[in-house]
């Protein structure tokens, strides 16, 4: 499966759940799927989308979306490793956690990450979050469907390919793009 493979399965099945993602090519691609309000495009903050996820998760916790998503990338969740501990404490029931391991540092050319060498998703289990390996297109669709009304904090790790697709950057001010998110959220709960 490729990224955007994989982005493409998550966004049709979450088209309006808030979804926050992870900086460089996930980003873009995401953008390049389906440019949405939904969206928290989390750019150049590496380490950060899993902790702006359990904040929002749990504050989102009395509204009407069914999960929040985090899109994590392998060498991100790993800088940010400790998350799941609070995750696991915290217990967001409407945190799903995506992290799409591709193996490597692939927005700063492929160098490997930690992530062969452990098991993701058995760290989360230690930590109390339901968690699961996604292969293919088939499992990911079926997993995405089961998570819409299993109880959080889920992690799924999504076995993805190398490839970064070719897209357009992702150039907008932060600002403006947390704006546009916070505003959607806002609407949801009037
Ligand atoms: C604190 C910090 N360190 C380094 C970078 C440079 N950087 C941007 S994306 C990236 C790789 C991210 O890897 P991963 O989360 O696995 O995503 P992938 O590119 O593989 O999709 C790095 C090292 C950064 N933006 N911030
Ligand atoms: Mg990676």
């Amino acid at each position: 499966m490729t990224r955007l493979e994989a982005l493409e399965a998550i966004v049709a099945a979450y088209p309006r759940e808030p979804i926050v993602v992870t900086l460089g090519a996930t980003a873009r691609e995401l953008a390049a799927v389906a440019r949405s309000d939904n969206h928290l495009y989390v750019l150049d903050s590496m380490g950060l989308p899993t902790a702006i996820g359990l904040g929002l998760s749990l504050g989102l916790d009395d509204s009407p979306f069914e999960k929040c998503l985090v899109i994590e990338g392998d060498g991100s969740l790993l800088m940010g490793f400790s998350t799941l501990a609070t995750i696991g404490l915290l217990k967001p029931a409407k945190l799903l956690l995506l992290v799409l391991d591709n193996g490597i540092y692939a927005a700063t050319g492929g160098q490997k990450t930690a992530s062969a060498a452990i098991d993701v998703s058995a760290v989360a289990r230690g930590c109390g979050i339901d968690a699961a390996d996604v292969d293919d297109a088939q499992s990911l669709a079926r997993e995405l469907d089961r998570c819409r009304t299993a109880p959080g904090p889920i992690l799924l790790r999504v076995r993805i390919g190398p490839e970064n697709a070719k897209v357009p950057y992702l150039l907008e001010d932060p600002v403006i793009l947390g704006e546009t998110f916070r505003r959607y959220l806002a609407a949801q709960r009037r």
